[in-house]
């Protein structure tokens, strides 16, 4: 007889982090888990499965991922867009991790089985200035990382994405996100010589990568990556905003530099121009926020078509339990990239336990039956939710900016 789920939760906390996670039961025991967490609008994806999916999913057959799917994407009418796809994706993933544990399999194995024992990571290292970015880039080569990300502060301007600030508390609730400011000139000058300082100072096999964070126009993206070409890029990331897909042509003609794109989409449809014309080489595109398994695999499936490489979001934000998920993928999918790691706050393992782990630059999922993540509910209700938000961003005059 088939087996139903008989319950389902909503668990939302924040050891150092807000997390939002679903966990569902079924008649025979099972039990498994998918994250919901879209950072600064956490409560609206903890509403979406509460009050519209939950009721449902009760009775329905755990085994029929792909029907549920289906199901929830057709059935709500209104496609596609952060919330929903990434409520569906809690249950895509909860409902792979109860099919593996049912199986007795670690998760890889039901996707196809593995391509590869363990996946490159990359992680990042800034600065408020050039020599406190090497200095950073030398503790995480210490650590073991392979590849890194950088990133400085630019002169001129107070606070740029991706470069903490001296004491700044990701912990404490706000009323309102802080405010960055910006300037296209003065960065595209500074890119270049981090970058020279970093291959200066590191010499030219260390696996490195940069992130505009969607602040360019394709032309300045141009000019970017141009500049950045003799220092050999494993990516840039996020040059331009990708809403527009057709302005990457443009970019694609000017520059040698590989190019990545995708952690903010939600669909398939988000990059199907960017994958199907050969505009990009990554694709960033992560479970939690764009389907989940069943939707990820269809664009991986894609991106393989027209050599394409994953290369998936992964920072603090994006939870222990997508980790896992993304880690099995990664052990099948056959046209992996690099996986983005920062890791978690401190408390996050207070609350949830993994199989996973990162040795010598390299991740690995681990071979616990499903995707081997759980939560821990007591742990979780120590740590409340506190309202936080991304930051924004403004050009010295005012002017709202991407952040
Ligand atoms: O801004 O995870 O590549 N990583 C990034 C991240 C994202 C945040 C958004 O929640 O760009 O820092
Ligand atoms: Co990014």
């Amino acid at each position: 007889m088939a087996d139903r789920i008989t319950a389902a939760r909503v668990i939302v906390t924040s050891p150092g982090q807000n997390y939002v996670t679903l966990k569902l039961e079924t008649a025979s025991g099972l039990s498994g888990i998918g994250d919901a967490t879209l950072n600064g609008r956490e409560l609206a994806v903890a509403s979406y499965l509460e009050d519209h999916i939950v009721p449902m999913l009760i009775g329905r057959d755990p085994a029929r991922i792909e029907d549920t799917w289906q199901y929830l994407y057709k059935g709500a009418y209104w496609r596609r867009g952060p919330v929903t796809m990434t409520a569906i994706a809690a249950v895509d993933v909860a409902l792979w991790d109860i099919k593996a544990k049912a199986a007795g399999m670690p998760l890889y194995q039901l996707l196809g089985g593995a391509s590869r024992e363990h996946m490159l990571c990359y992680t990042h290292a800034d600065g408020t200035d050039i020599a406190h970015a090497l200095e950073a880039v030398e503790t995480k080569r210490q650590r073991g990382f392979r590849a890194i990300r950088v990133q400085a502060g630019v002169p001129g301007l107070k606070r740029i994405y991706g470069v903490h600030a001296p004491g700044e508390s990701h912990d404490a609730p706000q009323d309102a996100p802080s405010e960055g400011d910006w300037d296209t000139p003065a960065y595209l000058r500074l890119a270049p010589q981090l970058f020279a300082a970093v291959r200066d100072r590191f010499g030219p096999e260390l696996t490195v990568l940069h992130d505009a964070h969607h602040r360019l126009s394709p032309n300045e993206a141009a000019q970017l990556g141009r500049s950045l070409e003799p220092y050999g890029l494993f990516w840039l990331e996020d040059s331009v905003p990708a809403e527009d897909q057709a302005a990457w042509r443009r970019l694609r003609q000017m520059t040698t530099t590989p190019l990545a794109v995708g952690e903010v989409f939600n669909s398939i449809w988000d990059a199907q121009t960017l994958i199907t014309e050969r505009l990009i080489d990554y694709i960033r595109s992560t479970i939690v926020h764009a389907g989940g398994i069943t939707h990820v695999r269809r664009i991986a499936d894609l991106a393989a078509l027209h050599n394409v490489r994953t290369g998936f979001h992964g920072a603090a934000d994006i939870s222990p339990v997508t980790m896992g998920a993304a880690l099995h993928f990664g052990r099948w999918v056959p046209n992996f990239g690099i996986q983005e790691y920062a890791a978690h706050p401190a408390q996050a393992s207070e609350v949830f336990t993994w199989d996973w782990s990162f040795a010598d630059g390299y991740l690995h999922s681990g071979e616990a039956p499903g995707h081997g993540v759980t939560i821990d509910e007591t742990a979780a209700a120590r740590y409340p939710y506190k309202r936080r938000y991304l930051d924004v961003n403004r050009l010295k005059d005012g002017t709202m900016w991407d952040w």
